[in-house]
């Protein structure tokens, strides 16, 4: 069962600059941080999103300010497509004060209930139901809006996917999920974790709307998910969108990944969804001048974010205290 093809949400040149730009930022974000590891400067546990902009990025631009969004451990697109700063989630990384969590959670926990970025749980799986969960108080609330919830092979293989989806169902939860296929759970292939190597094929039997969809295209993405977000938003329930997409980097960089093969990597390299995206950008009539211009912005972005590091204070307890206070 597909989502309605005759919904035809695209993106024009507008959105396709904004999702580039956010893709170039969240790129140049990993390769600083990944550039500090090699030189031996101690960094957060840290999960590359290299080569998975676009799903990120892309997927979450259909969405409000007040659509709430659960989102994965791997890069950052997410959140700042969803209008977090940089410089809060370096500092959250790095543990300070003037971030989203104040020091307290790390990058595993930034959130801006403002944004409708409520968090994330550290034990992966319950966020089907969490997901589920901001749904029905969206429904018994009468706001149309929806929850979308990221997730990757580990959590996807989880048991409370089928309670979440059962109760998501009956209940005509707007909610969508959205399957990062990335080839591999650490050192576990996807076809290793799942029957014909498919994230959402356990999704059919619930007889929801299901589509996989190139996860390096975030035309496509987009489409797709504009598709599934008016689908909940129109009060028919929950769908998924299975995005097939490479995880070019290690799991994390102690990881040597000596398992992942060097040509499966050269051959998703080829398929980068920045260099399809600035192509598309190009077709659409972009000057070459002006992608490098958003380059530029990115690099000046990440730099800024580092230098609020140099003068942040450590986080402390009363921060932490008093940020909950507010909220
Ligand atoms: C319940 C639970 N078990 C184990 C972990 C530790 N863990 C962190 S990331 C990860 C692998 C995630 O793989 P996947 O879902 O495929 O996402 P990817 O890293 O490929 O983006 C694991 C097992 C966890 N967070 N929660």
């Amino acid at each position: 069962m597909f989502l309605g093809k005759n919904s035809t949400e695209q993106m024009g040149l507008e959105e396709l600059t904004s999702a580039y730009r956010l893709m170039a930022l969240s790129r140049r974000f990993d390769e600083r941080m990944g550039e500090l590891n090699r030189r031996g400067v101690p960094v957060p546990h840290y999960h590359s999103g290299i080569g998975q902009e676009a799903l990120m990025v892309a997927a979450v631009m259909p969405l409000r300010r007040t659509d709430q969004m659960i989102y994965t451990h791997r890069g950052y697109g997410h959140l700042l497509a969803k209008g977090i700063s940089l410089r809060e989630i370096v500092l959250d990384l790095f543990m300070k004060a003037g971030g989203t969590n104040q020091g307290m959670g790390g990058v595993m926990h930034v959130n801006r209930p403002d944004l409708g970025v409520p968090g994330r749980e550290g034990a992966f799986g319950s966020r089907f139901a969490i997901a589920a969960g901001l749904a029905l108080a969206a429904k018994l609330d009468g706001r149309d809006d929806v929850a979308v919830c990221f997730y990757g092979e580990a959590a996807g293989a989880r048991g409370i996917l089928y309670e979440a989806l059962n109760m998501a169902v009956l209940w005509k939860l707007p909610v969508v999920y959205i399957a990062e296929h990335n080839g591999w759970s650490v050192s576990s292939r996807t076809e290793w974790l799942y029957p014909e190597g498919s994230m959402s094929r356990v999704w059919r039997g619930f007889e929801i709307p299901v589509e996989v969809v190139d996860g390096n295209d975030s035309e496509t993405v987009f489409t797709a998910v504009s598709r599934a977000v008016s689908h909940a938003r129109a009060g028919n329930g929950p769908s998924v969108v299975e995005g097939l997409t490479y995880r070019i980097e290690p799991h994390i960089w102690k990881d040597k990944a000596a398992y992942q093969p060097s040509e499966e990597i050269e051959l998703w390299r080829a398929r980068d969804p920045l260099l399809r995206a600035a192509k598309r950008l190009i077709e659409f009539g972009a000057g070459k001048d002006e992608i490098q211009s958003i380059e530029n912005w990115a690099d000046a972005e990440v730099e800024r974010a580092f230098a609020a590091l140099e003068t942040a204070p450590d986080a402390t307890w009363d921060d932490a205290r008093r940020q909950m206070e507010t909220q």
